[in-house]
Parts: C-alpha cells; structure tokens; sequence
C-alpha cells in the first residue's frame, strides 16, 4: 500500500505569493504605467530632396538630419545649404527615399534642387521648373526667413536652382507634398507627391 506524498504547507504558500505577485505585476503593467502618453522634445529637422519629373523618379530625399543648434545654416539658390561648422546629426530616413516622417510639434526646414529631365523625351520637357506644396487636413505653419526664404504655395523652383522651406508641423497626420507648379511639368505631374506622416 502507498502512502500519499506530502509536502510542507509552506510550499502552497508560496504558491500563493508567487500567483499574487504575479496578478499584481500584470495589474501595475496595464493600468499604472501609462501606453498613450508619449512625449517627445520637439526636433528641427533637415530633409534634403532632389526634384525631377516623375517619370525618372519623382521627388528624391537624399539625406536627412537633426539640426542640433538654432540658426539655420547658410543657404543661397544658387550654392544650396552651407553646414560648415554647423551642429548636426544625420539620421535615417525611410528606405523609399520619399516618406518623410516627424513628430508633432516638429519643425523641417527642407532644401529641394530642381532638375531637368536627362532624358530627351520631349514630353519630358514640358517647362523649366518644378514646386513645393505641402496638403494635408492637419495644421503646419510656415516660417520664412533669410536662411529659408520659400513661402507656400507657391514654391517655384527653377531647374538648377535651390529651394528652401521651414514648416512646423502643430497636429500628427499623413501630410502630402506635391509638385503644383501650374504648368504640368511631365506627363506623370500628378504623380509627383510624397507623405509626411507625422505621429
Ligand atoms: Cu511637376
């Protein structure tokens, strides 16, 4: 005949405490600390782009970066942005090389060189500028100064010439940047947009 095994009444207890801390831990993860509130310091952020017919590409970000300082780097039309000596830090961008992302709160100020088409499609060449507009149903605002000087909508920017814009972004959203120059600039012209996703 077989005798039952045992064991202390300590090791129930345990088990007990165990469970209970357990529970306890779960209810501290999911109603003390706190999943929505998420706060970031608002960046000022540089997103350099090239501006082609979209056939041969479209817009194209090529470098991204935090401005880690408050003056704006020196800029002219001709030569594009000067960041000798300026503080910043170069981070990635999305892989597409179009979607532009930032945080509420966040301030970009964009440098856009249009190009012509290397193609000699005539239909390529349909004028000899692209432009900058940014849409969307959230709220931004523009600022324009000596280092930055474009205004929207009307972000004319000639073929071979830089372009410059500094826009805070107030409220997260999906923003659209479009090429509106009123002549259509190729017969893709429409396709000529890229998002801003803003969180
Ligand atoms: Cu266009």
């Amino acid at each position: 005949m077989q005798v039952p095994k045992k064991h202390f009444p300590i090791v129930g207890l345990i088990g007990l405490v165990v469970v209970a801390a357990a529970g306890g831990g779960i209810y501290y993860y999911q109603f003390v600390i706190s999943h929505n509130i998420v706060t970031f310091t608002p960046s000022h952020r540089l997103v350099f782009m090239t501006a082609l017919v979209q056939e041969e590409g479209g817009f194209h970000v090529f470098n991204t970066a935090f401005l880690n300082q408050t003056a704006l780097p020196g800029f002219d039309t001709t030569k594009g942005y000067n960041l000798t000596g300026v503080k910043v830090q170069k981070y990635l961008g999305e892989s597409d090389n179009k979607t532009i992302d930032a945080h509420v709160g966040d301030t970009i100020t964009f440098y856009i060189l249009a190009k012509n088409a290397t193609s000699t499609d005539p239909n390529l060449h349909l004028t000899d500028a692209h432009s900058f507009q940014i849409s969307g149903t959230g709220s931004f605002t523009v600022g324009s100064s000596a280092n930055s000087p474009g205004i929207l909508p009307s972000g004319r920017i000639p073929f071979n010439t830089w372009y410059s814009v500094t826009v805070t972004f107030n409220s997260g959203g999906s923003y659209t940047y479009i090429c509106t120059f009123v002549t259509v600039c190729s017969p893709q012209h429409g396709f000529m947009t890229g998002q801003i996703v803003v969180s």
